[in-house]
């Protein structure tokens, strides 16, 4: 079994509803256990600033898919949702990030790992960070590490996802 990162992003519809229910189909993908989510979070767009805020999260997941299967199969995740792509960057009712796969680094037309803005954005490393704090990410630095870096980045936890 491989070992799994994937970023969860919402700002259209119900965000924290959207980012719920693809917890829960992740661990439903064939051969694929949800091991960890992380709480969800309100963060400020970034990239393209006239949009909704969004709601991200992270979660962690044990799978015998390969990575360009687990790829595949989460991008039609996001096409279940009704994922639409006007132009890049645009307000997204489901976004699946492949963050890692163990310690695989590949670049590929088709899927780059580690994923290749991931160490600088704080909607991914301050989720990441809650469930995985002590992760190295292949040719960067600690998850906690790197989290400390964005804390100005207009991240916040959402108080209702505390248990
Ligand atoms: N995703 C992007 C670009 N900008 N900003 C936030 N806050 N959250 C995202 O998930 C996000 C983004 C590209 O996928
Ligand atoms: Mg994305
Ligand atoms: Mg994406």
């Amino acid at each position: 079994m491989a070992r799994a990162y994937i970023a969860l992003g919402s700002n259209l519809r119900d965000p924290a509803d959207e980012v719920s229910r693809a917890f829960a189909e992740l661990g439903d993908l064939p051969t694929t256990r949800l091991v960890r989510r992380s709480s969800l979070y309100r963060t400020a767009p970034v990239g393209y600033d006239n949009q909704p805020d969004f709601i991200n999260a992270v979660a962690e997941v044990e799978t015998s898919l390969s990575p360009l299967e687990l790829l595949r199969a989460i991008l039609q995740l996001e096409n279940q949702h009704g994922r639409e792509r006007p132009f890049p960057n645009a307000p997204r009712v489901l976004d699946l990030d492949l963050l890692l796969y163990d310690d695989i680094a590949i670049r590929t037309t088709e899927l780059t790992l580690p994923h290749p803005r991931m160490h600088e954005r704080g909607f991914v490393l301050l989720p990441l960070a809650e469930i995985a704090p002590d992760l190295e990410i292949p040719g960067h630095d600690r998850v906690a590490s790197l989290a400390l870096h964005c804390a100005d980045q207009g991240v916040a936890l959402l108080e209702s996802s505390v248990p």
